[in-house]
């Protein structure tokens, strides 16, 4: 079935780090609004907003205290009806993000809860007697390090937390609890947005046996030890029937721990479930066994088999979603491509594999001028909790040196993502007048905002181009795949094809020439990222490739 939603490009803002508009240091609504007319340019049809709610930023704003108000450092709420106008005149649709595994340990439910056993709040949240030895009841893990359990002195009972101690997780068992949830999100859904990422979605119905899990048998991807739970379809049909179905939107989950032969259970069109996941199989690839901290090298066959395996269960029933950083990993470029000599040019191979790919795009902020991870030095520089939680665990309490934990946060950390944008070529990055809330990423000359819009070879005009391509062939977004077994790693190329158009996608992930097995010389090129003609039967390093044929 067609859908408005698989013919869109989502671009993923972090407020605190898009736009300042009074100086604090701290992006916020007024700042979005001034760039609406950017985003407008590049040409992207939905935005999703991270979190603007009200939290003490503990996890900066995935802890949230009240989800009917606005985090005043972000704004009013008259400043969200403002932006939320102003994008839909633009043509812009805006996704909320929905973090309701969890809220923060200041929600006013939580504060009731831990109150007393019987407070009529109580079963709001997880609660478990200590174990026998008065240590916590099971050996479950925190994603951000340490048990997954807190003991709360006030009533002697542990509550469960998946993410930081101040994330207590909700209670879906409760049906009160669901009912809150579904009332939040209507308020949002009249205000008239137009759908939910929904945060560790996968994550909100537990084991309710409390068996402790074999962490051996578990790789970096830990999520797959919490998600799937019982009751999840469950709560998510009812979500759907209560919510979604209710008005004309799409929702996201945040697919944690959902590996792709379970996809269509959540985004088969036979589900009445969600619209699509992010899933992660990609992103946990450089992450050895003990997680991020532990990076490992992997090759392209493994990259590239996790976009052929997705969309190969997926099949016609499910819809994919396509993506290649957040606000929670490393810059894409630096990740994936080469940075330093062949930074313009990978970024684009990038852009090009994002754009083509079967499923909606989603480009993270900042990419589009292809950002690259900050030159961190020092412990001091990082803002993230999750890498201070990690330090304790590792460095403290661990083995690890602090040098070791340093260089793995260097490449690993999920602070590079969210470093300001770099709006223009001075210190500051145009960012913000005051004191930016997390340091400035040193590449402000060469990587800005202004030069991207003034360079007609910009990466800037290659998303620009390959999003304007997109629009003009709906063979991209319904037309199937084809993988050209000819080629071998670090060559990859593919076909989309419909009845009417067919095209070739050419990609080369090394920083060398590398000779053609086919000849594509009866195609027509129409985006390629190096400006001067190269050989047809060679590709550069680092060059990509779209070929067109009209059928
Ligand atoms: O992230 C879920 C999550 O578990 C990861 O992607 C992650 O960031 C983790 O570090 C894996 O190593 C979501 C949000 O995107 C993230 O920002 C929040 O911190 C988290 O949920 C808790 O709400
Ligand atoms: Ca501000």
């Amino acid at each position: 079935m067609k859908s408005w939603w698989k013919e869109s490009v989502i671009y993923q803002i972090y407020p605190r780090s898009f736009k300042d508009s009074n100086g604090d240091g701290i992006g916020d609504i007024q700042g979005i609004i001034e760039k609406i007319p950017y985003l407008q340019e590049l040409g992207i049809d939905i935005v999703w907003l991270s979190p603007i709610y009200q939290s003490p930023n503990d996890d900066n704003g995935y802890d949230i205290s009240d989800y009917y108000a606005i985090l005043p450092e972000f704004g009013t709420m008259e400043d969200f009806d403002e932006m939320l106008e102003k994008m839909h005149r633009a043509g812009i649709k805006l996704l909320m993000d929905l973090v309701v595994n969890h809220t923060s340990d200041e929600h006013a439910w939580f504060q009731e809860s831990r109150k007393s056993t019987h407070n009529p709040y109580r079963d709001y949240y997880i609660w478990r007697p200590p174990a026998p030895d008065g240590g916590p009841p099971n050996n479950w893990k925190s994603f951000f390090s340490g048990s997954a359990w807190k003991l709360d002195p006030q009533t002697g009972e542990y509550f469960l937390h998946l993410y930081t101690q101040r994330q207590p997780d909700l209670n879906w068992e409760n049906p009160i609890v669901r009912e809150e949830v579904y009332k939040l999100m209507r308020f949002w859904l009249d205000k008239g947005i137009d759908g939910f990422r929904m945060d560790v979605i996968p994550l909100i119905s537990k084991d309710l046996s409390f068996a402790d899990k074999d962490w051996s048998l578990i790789g970096p991807d830990f999520g797959v030890a919490y998600a799937n739970g019982p009751r999840v379809h469950e709560f998510l049909r009812e979500m759907n029937q209560e919510v979604l179905s209710r008005y004309d939107i799409v929702s996201i989950g945040e697919g944690i721990g959902v590996r792709s032969d379970l996809a269509n259970n959540y985004v088969g069109s036979d589900r009445n479930e969600l619209s699509m996941v992010f899933h992660f199989d990609h992103m946990f690839m450089d992450h050895g066994n003990g997680g991020r901290y532990f990076p490992r090298k992997f090759e392209l066959y493994e990259f590239m088999g996790v976009f052929e395996q997705w969309e190969k269960d997926l099949g016609e029933k499910g819809w994919g979603s396509i993506y290649l950083g957040n606000h929670d990993f490393p810059r894409a470029v630096s990740r994936f491509g080469e940075e330093n000599t062949y930074h313009d040019t990978s970024a684009k191979l990038l852009a090009t594999l994002l754009m083509t790919r079967k499923g909606t795009p989603t480009i993270y902020q900042g990419d589009e001028i292809g950002m690259k991870n900050t030159d961190f030095q020092t412990l001091e520089e990082y803002r993230d909790v999750e890498t201070f939680n990690a330090y304790q665990e590792l460095v403290v309490e661990g083995t690890m040196s602090k040098e070791e934990f340093l260089k793995a946060a260097r490449t690993h950390a999920r602070d590079h993502a969210r470093t300001p944008i770099l709006w223009e070529a001075q210190p500051d990055g145009g960012f913000s007048e005051g004191n930016s809330w997390i340091r400035i990423s040193d590449e402000y000359a060469s990587i800005n905002v202004a030069q991207n819009l003034q360079q007609e070879s910009s990466i800037f005009h290659f998303y620009q181009a390959l999003m304007k391509m997109r629009k003009k062939y709906p063979c991209w977004v319904y037309g199937k795949t084809e993988v050209l077994d000819q080629l071998q790693a670090p060559l990859y190329g593919y076909y989309r094809e419909d009845e009417k158009s067919k095209f070739l996608i050419l990609l080369n992930f090394s920083s060398q020439e590398q000779p053609l097995a086919i000849d594509p010389s009866e195609m027509t090129l129409i985006v390629g990222n190096y400006t001067e003609q190269q050989k047809p039967n060679i590709l550069a390093p680092w060059e990509s490739r779209v070929y067109l044929e009209i059928v």
